[in-house]
């Protein structure tokens, strides 16, 4: 990856600055007055997550209700941020890729290739060429097809998606592939919440959240475990401070003590932007990287001696008799725990860890939120698990104010899911697919994003399309993704910017300009628009209001359904064209394959659109048994070697995904660079480390090492043997096969490393 090109020095303030409030404010208006015409970015922004406005392209967090919303009213900072970045008034036009060979692109950094603006038209790099030139869309479907018509069988094909798709497009693209013949659909959530699903699952029957919305000012306590909200779900806090309004409590797990959580002022409201702000987090549980399954089981230790001492006061006996099994089991494992060993793991004291236990003790309305923190690590599905057991432990699910709450990240990642973007759907969708659509579709589960990434390297994968995202640096490992890419003969991305999965190319490679959710939709039948699903079930309608950026964009849909007719030529049972024309035609299919989609025109249509079926927020847990599952997941004790810490890769202020949006971290007092580590102050002096000292950080794993060079020492509050990089940087240190053991979701927050430090240049 190219180097950080802040022309500024570092600058460190260890004092937090407040959460959202009037610097949220101002850092949007720079953003609209840097990257758009200001009247278009600001009428655009009038349109977010509106009842008949467009569904922010950011995080996936809930809207509320439409009677709740005012004009504005779920507008955050760093979704104004990602719809400045689309509509920005840049363009990467035909004389730019005369004037820029991919090599003199390479040596550009991120931040600088997105900078450039929307991509326009279709375009094309043929083997040997050095630029990318135009092409048309029927000679970019027709290449498409020679492709992949031509491969010896279907699964040398690799269908990525990132979460940005909507449901109507991803569950057109899914049976692409199908009818194609491949299960190979490895997407985002492989990376992100993917163990949640399994956990979730696995225990309680669904693998999505069981509260909603309204849900969350109703809990009496709400632990919140390895999410930095005020980044990268900013309108949670806002729920969050209803909550404590209502009198209830948080308590926030995370090795950071991420700003959000300290002071918060609510950016809509100005008589909070003076005074104190408000301080969301009642307890804080500095927690070592990786140190939640401990934890966890230790509040469960600590509550089943109080239970035994006081039976039926602390666990809801009723509940656990009536809709669980395991209770037995999961007792016995409590009684055997050493709570001294578990602390020890956890990496906190025993009176802080007592401290949540009483806060939970006498509660029924608890809430459990996860993301990041939790989900990438190598023991994901097993500390999943043990929140789903405390959560049943105290009957906290399946009513008000208590429940579930994987907080999901790009805006329809959940959607897609729904809509069979998955390598593994079951056996009950592929028969309703097949069904349909009068096909056979293919039995062998295809490839996630870690096989997808070996089995490029195995020269099995040829074909690399990306329905949006950014492979190469959003995947593990980033040196073996760019030799997996580099080997296809072909690398397709339907994309809105220029990114590096663009540079880092097949033989062949396309760039497919597609419209973003900002933009009008019309197809040869009028306006079109589309749907997506929140982390809460909520399904709603989604319509750009903007011209589009350029006359030559395709809607994701037209762009399957293009690339469908040239593959499967007029024979196709299948009437793409169609669909590529009335989107209500997707919906009906969509609404004859997957339960909980009835009367899809209809009900899409209603303000606020509906929720979709979820079994767990109604007790009714469609597990194997019927009920949901205690179980029990043994704590196992990593001892590192001496002088090894553990590093996490986490997401700045600055960024969606591997968009950097600029250089600084506002909320951790870091700016002007992201190639920095954030070490423990004791811990820097131990390796007689002074501010701004240039590391070399090696990774180990399974006797390989991978290393990443020239980043900045930078003191953080951050406990002893923990260190932190930013992501996607960090991806060079995490190998391909550091990941979870039932779901594959890469570690990225579970890496082995040595710091050392490097001579002054
Ligand atoms: N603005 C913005 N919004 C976004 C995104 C973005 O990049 N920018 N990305 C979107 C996407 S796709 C996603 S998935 C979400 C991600 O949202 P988050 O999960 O909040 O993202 P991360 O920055 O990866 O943060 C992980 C948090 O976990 C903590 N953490 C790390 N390791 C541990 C651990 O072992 N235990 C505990 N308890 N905590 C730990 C880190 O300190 C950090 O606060 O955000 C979505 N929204
Ligand atoms: N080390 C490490 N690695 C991680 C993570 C981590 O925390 N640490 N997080 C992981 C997570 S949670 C996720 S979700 C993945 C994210 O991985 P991806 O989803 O693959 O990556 P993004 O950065 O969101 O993709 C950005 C690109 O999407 C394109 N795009 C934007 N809007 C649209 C649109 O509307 N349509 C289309 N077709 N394209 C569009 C733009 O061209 C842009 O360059 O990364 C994962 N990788
Ligand atoms: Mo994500």
């Amino acid at each position: 990856m190219k180097k950080d090109k802040s022309e500024q020095p570092l600058k460190t303030n260890p004092r937090v600055s407040d959460a959202a409030g009037p610097r949220s404010i101002q850092s949007v208006a720079y953003h609209i007055w840097e990257e758009t015409y200001v009247g278009r970015g600001v009428k655009t922004l009038f349109k977010l997550n509106q009842g008949k406005g467009f569904d922010c392209p950011s995080c996936a967090w809930p809207d509320p209700d439409p009677k709740e919303m005012s004009s504005i009213a779920e507008y955050c900072e760093n979704g104004a941020k990602a719809v400045a970045w689309e509509t920005t008034k840049n363009r990467v036009d035909t004389t730019f890729f005369k004037d820029h060979s991919i090599e003199s692109l390479l040596a550009q950094n991120d931040h600088w290739l997105e900078k450039q603006g929307r991509l326009t038209e279709p375009l094309i790099l043929r083997p040997g060429e050095k630029n990318y030139h135009p092409i048309s869309w029927e000679e970019s479907f027709a290449e498409i097809a020679e492709h992949l018509n031509r491969l010896a069988e279907p699964d040398e094909a690799i269908f990525y998606t990132s979460g940005r798709t909507s449901n109507e497009a991803a569950f057109l693209y899914q049976l692409f592939a199908r009818q194609f013949g491949t299960n190979n659909l490895p997407d985002c959530s492989n990376m992100c919440h993917e163990a949640s699903g399994k956990a979730l699952n696995e225990t309680v029957g669904i693998g999505k959240a069981s509260v909603v919305l309204e849900d969350i000012r109703e809990a009496e306590v709400l632990m919140i475990f390895g999410q930095n909200p005020g980044t990268n779900a900013p309108r949670m806090l806002s729920e969050l401070q209803k909550l404590k309004q209502n009198g209830g409590k948080i308590i926030a797990v995370n090795p950071l003590p991420e700003a959000g959580f300290m002071q918060f002022r609510h950016p809509q409201k100005p008589w909070e932007w003076i005074g104190k702000p408000t301080e969301l987090q009642d307890l804080y549980l500095p927690v070592s990287i990786n140190g939640d399954l401990a934890l966890l089981k230790a509040i469960q230790k600590i509550l089943w001696e109080e239970e035994k001492q006081y039976p039926g006061e602390v666990f809801d006996l009723e509940f656990i008799r009536e809709f669980t099994v395991g209770y037995e089991a999961i007792t016995k494992e409590l009684e055997g725990c050493s709570l001294s060993q578990l602390t020890t793991a956890s990496g906190l004291s025993e009176t802080v860890i007592r401290q949540a236990a009483e806060m939970l003790r006498g509660k029924k309305r608890i809430i459990i939120a996860w993301a990041m923190g939790i989900t990438q690590q190598r023991n994901a599905e097993s500390t999943i698990r043990e929140i789903v057991n405390l959560l049943l432990l105290k009957g906290a699910i399946g009513k008000k104010g208590a429940g579930t709450l994987p907080v999901r990240g790009h805006s329809n990642v959940q959607g897609d899911r729904t809509m069979g973007v998955w390598e593994k759907m079951p056996e009950s969708f592929m028969n309703k697919l097949g069904q349909a659509f009068s096909f056979t579709p293919p039995k062998n589960h295809g490839v996630g994003t870690v096989d997808a990434i070996q089995s490029m390297l195995d020269g099995k994968g040829k074909v690399f399309f990306g329905m949006g995202g950014n492979f190469a640096l959003a995947a593990p490992d980033t040196e073996k993704v760019f030799e997996a890419l580099q080997k296809c003969e072909l690398t397709v991305n339907v994309s809105t910017k220029l990114n590096r999965s663009h540079l880092i190319h097949g033989k062949t490679a396309l760039i497919l300009p597609c419209l973003g959710r900002t933009e009008q939709d019309i197809s040869s039948l009028g306006a079109q628009f589309v749907s997506t699903e929140d982390t809460a079930g909520r399904v709603r309608m989604s319509a750009g209001d903007l011209t589009p950026s350029s006359s030559y964009l395709k809607s994701e849909v037209a762009i399957i359904c293009g690339m469908a007719g040239a593959v499967f030529g007029p024979e196709s049972p299948t009437a793409w064209e169609s669909f590529a024309s009335d989107y209500d035609l997707i919906r009906e299919k969509i609404e004859a394959v997957i339960p909980g989609f009835d009367s899809y025109n209809e009900r899409i249509r209603k303000p606020g659109g509906f929720f979709l079926p979820n079994g767990s927020r109604e007790r009714k847990f469609n597990t194997s048994s019927g009920k949901a599952h205690l179980t029990v997941n043994p704590l196992t004790i990593q001892q590192l070697p001496h002088g090894r810490f553990i590093l996490m890769t986490v997401r700045s202020h600055d960024q969606f995904n591997t968009t950097i949006y600029g250089y600084d971290d506002r909320y951790r007092g870091i700016r002007n660079s992201r190639e920095v580590v954030m070490i423990n102050a004791g811990d820097m002096a131990d390796l007689d480390l002074e501010t701004g000292d240039k590391i070399k950080i090696t990774s180990f794993f399974q006797g390989e090492e991978r290393i990443l060079e020239g980043f900045s020492a930078v003191p953080y509050d951050i406990p002893k043997g923990c260190v932190s990089v930013y992501f996607p940087e960090g991806n060079v240190l995490v190998a391909i096969d550091n990941h979870s053991p039932e779901s594959q979701c890469p570690a990225s927050k579970y890496i082995e490393v040595t710091l050392g430090k490097m001579p002054a240049s």
